[in-house]
């Protein structure tokens, strides 16, 4: 089964927008695996999205992000990296489709509510980032085969 990293941004925290996420995607059969609240420091932040370090926007992105507390989670499921990206809609808010996340709850790129891992490499660092090996709970959900044929 495969896993990825899911963030819930400072403005999804403000705005009470944690249950109705979490909710989404419980919904759609992801199984939890890891769950906290943190406020990230300007380190993780920086390591976080280091890729986009010499964007020209990378400066108010890491102010964002360390803005107030988030919601940070690893969902495990079958193709739940590419599913759950196209659950949270395009980067730009305005591209996102109506009925995903972004494009139900979001207008501005630099409040875009919702961060989702991009691939498997970005999933297994993100993670790594985030949560300590014992933090990743192995559980049996009985549902499962409700889920899964
Ligand atoms: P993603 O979150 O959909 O993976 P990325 O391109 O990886 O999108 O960008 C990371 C985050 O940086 C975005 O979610 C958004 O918060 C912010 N961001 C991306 N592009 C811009 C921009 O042009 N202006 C301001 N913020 C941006
Ligand atoms: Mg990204």
């Amino acid at each position: 089964m495969e896993r990825t990293f899911v963030l819930v941004k400072p403005d999804g925290v403000q705005r009470g927008l944690v249950g109705e996420i979490v909710a989404r995607f419980e919904r759609r059969g992801f199984k939890l695996v890891a769950l906290k609240m943190l406020r990230i420091s300007r380190d993780l932040a920086e390591q976080h999205y280091g890729e986009h370090r010499e964007k020209p926007f990378f400066e108010d992105l890491v102010k964002y992000i360390t803005s107030g507390p988030v919601v940070a989670m690893v969902l495990e499921g079958r193709n739940v990296i590419t599913t759950v990206r196209d659950m949270l809609g395009a980067t730009q808010p305005a591209k996102a489709l109506p009925g995903t996340i972004r494009g139900t709850y979001a207008i501005d790129v630099g409040r875009n509510i919702v961060h989702g891992s991009d691939s498997p490499a970005s999933a297994a660092r993100e993670i790594g980032l985030f949560f300590a090996a014992d933090e990743l709970l192995v559980w049996k959900r009985d549902l499962d085969s409700w889920i899964y044929e």
